[in-house]
């Protein structure tokens, strides 16, 4: 029976369309450089925001309305696989996204919440195969529980650390199952709240000794995933690990981890880290970890992760810049980590966000091809650093200059004025 009768499948009728149930911008044949729409956005639908948030928040209980709501746990938890394949069918989106406790009820013991999920992932399997639909990721959650109150892999109490790495085991081997292209590390509460009671080095060497047995262990069950990383700077924790790119980067290549780990780099997450997304994208990209993508966000009066749909076409255009430079996000792809707001409680209002969301990512991608295309920003940056094709620049590039030949240089050159030659280039130009 179908959980949303009410919704037609969205189809494109461009820009003059009136219609909300249709896409405006996202032409899912529609060729940008050579690759289709769908190829190069790679959507997915975020689980937990769209069949299992019910709009709840700190000063009120939940709003939306689902069909699912008054079942018992487990056929709530069949109801919603039904709703996510034809959730993704309608949206005609190809991949979604979920942590464990997403899909099935958690049991009283870790063995009884292995065998929910093994119901519930057998049953996403043969919808995968009917429908075409795929995994863009999964991961586990070790936040939600009370047991992961001081952390899972960084947390003070080894039986912690022990639990939190039997859920990633199964995690893994649920992956490998559903054939998901990549696995997410989110460490929503791998942080502290004051360093006077916590061993920094310990927790850090703990979270890179958990990854380093995740990634062994997959090996071993051959799930070739990408793993991914997704940096934040805080809430739930007041710090946590991965704060941002850059962070996260550091860690990778202190513990021998940068070959294994890709990052997941949500907009959301960037804001609240003092960033723009655009920089975490480069940062990542530069440094040849730009993995995938989680997409929303934040509202610069509010300072948490409000997780808006994306509606900012600037943003959307510097993102996929990044992207296109980057050529293409690999198994990586765009997965909306967007909820509607409290007030947006029927199902119809899941189908208008992602409509947007898609819409906005699809003209940021139009607009970002034109200006690759057009060499807008390339040119002015080539000439901005025209200084280090010759003479002393290329020297410095090169590797052959030294303090002393720059000390001789500087010696005998021009004073340094302030021209617009100098500012673009040195002043042998
Ligand atoms: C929360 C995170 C989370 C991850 C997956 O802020 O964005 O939803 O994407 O655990
Ligand atoms: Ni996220
Ligand atoms: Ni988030």
């Amino acid at each position: 029976m179908s959980k949303f009768p009410n919704v037609p499948k969205i189809q494109y009728e461009g820009r003059s369309s009136k219609n909300p149930f249709a896409f405006k911008h996202y032409n899912p044949q529609e060729t940008v450089f050579g690759k289709t729409m769908e190829e190069h956005l790679r959507f997915a639908v975020a689980y937990w925001h769209t069949f299992n948030a019910s709009g709840a928040d700190p000063f009120g209980v939940g709003t939306a309305v689902r069909s699912w709501d008054s079942l018992s746990p487990l056929d709530r938890s069949k109801a919603r696989v039904e709703a996510n394949f034809e959730f993704l069918e309608k949206m005609n989106v190809n991949f979604y996204c979920f942590h464990d406790a997403d899909i099935a009820p958690e049991g009283a013991t870790l063995a009884e919440t292995n065998k929910n999920l093994d119901v519930i992932v057998a049953m996403l399997k043969d919808y995968q195969k009917s429908t075409g639909k795929r995994l863009l990721w999964n991961t586990v959650n070790m936040f939600s529980n009370p047991r992961y109150v001081h952390g899972a892999s960084t947390s003070n109490n080894a039986d912690v650390f022990a639990y939190a790495a039997a859920s990633v085991k199964k995690g893994l081997e649920i992956g490998k199952e559903l054939g998901a292209e990549n696995y997410v590390f989110w460490g929503g509460r791998e942080g502290y709240e004051s360093l006077l009671n916590t061993d920094l080095k310990l927790e850090q060497d703990n979270l890179a000794r958990f990854l380093h047995m995740a990634v062994d262990y997959a090996k071993e069950i051959g799930f070739d995933a990408q793993f991914l990383i997704e940096p934040k700077p805080k809430e739930p924790t007041k710090h946590q690990y991965d704060y941002d790119a850059a962070t996260a980067l550091a860690f990778l290549q202190s513990y021998d981890l940068k070959d294994k780990f890709k990052l997941n780099l949500e907009a959301n997450h960037a804001t609240l880290a003092g960033h723009t997304f655009e920089h975490e994208l480069r940062t990542a990209r530069i440094n040849g970890i730009l993995g995938s993508i989680d997409a929303n966000q934040g509202d610069l009066l509010l300072g948490w992760d409000t997780d808006e749909f994306p509606t900012d076409l600037v943003s959307t255009t510097l993102a996929m810049f990044e992207v296109l430079k980057n050529d293409g996000l690999g198994r990586g792809g765009i997965n909306f980590d967007a909820k509607v707001r409290r007030s947006s409680f029927e199902d119809e209002d899941l189908f208008f966000a992602h409509i947007a969301g898609m819409d906005t990512f699809a003209r940021g991608l139009k607009a970002a091809a034109k200006l690759i295309d057009e060499r807008v920003l390339d040119e002015i940056v080539e000439n901005r650093y025209r200084s280090f094709q010759e003479g002393i620049g290329a020297d410095i590039v090169s590797g052959k200059a030294t303090l002393k030949s720059l000390e001789a240089y500087a010696l005998q050159a021009k004073p340094i004025k302030m021209s617009r030659a100098a500012s673009s280039s040195s002043n042998l130009l």
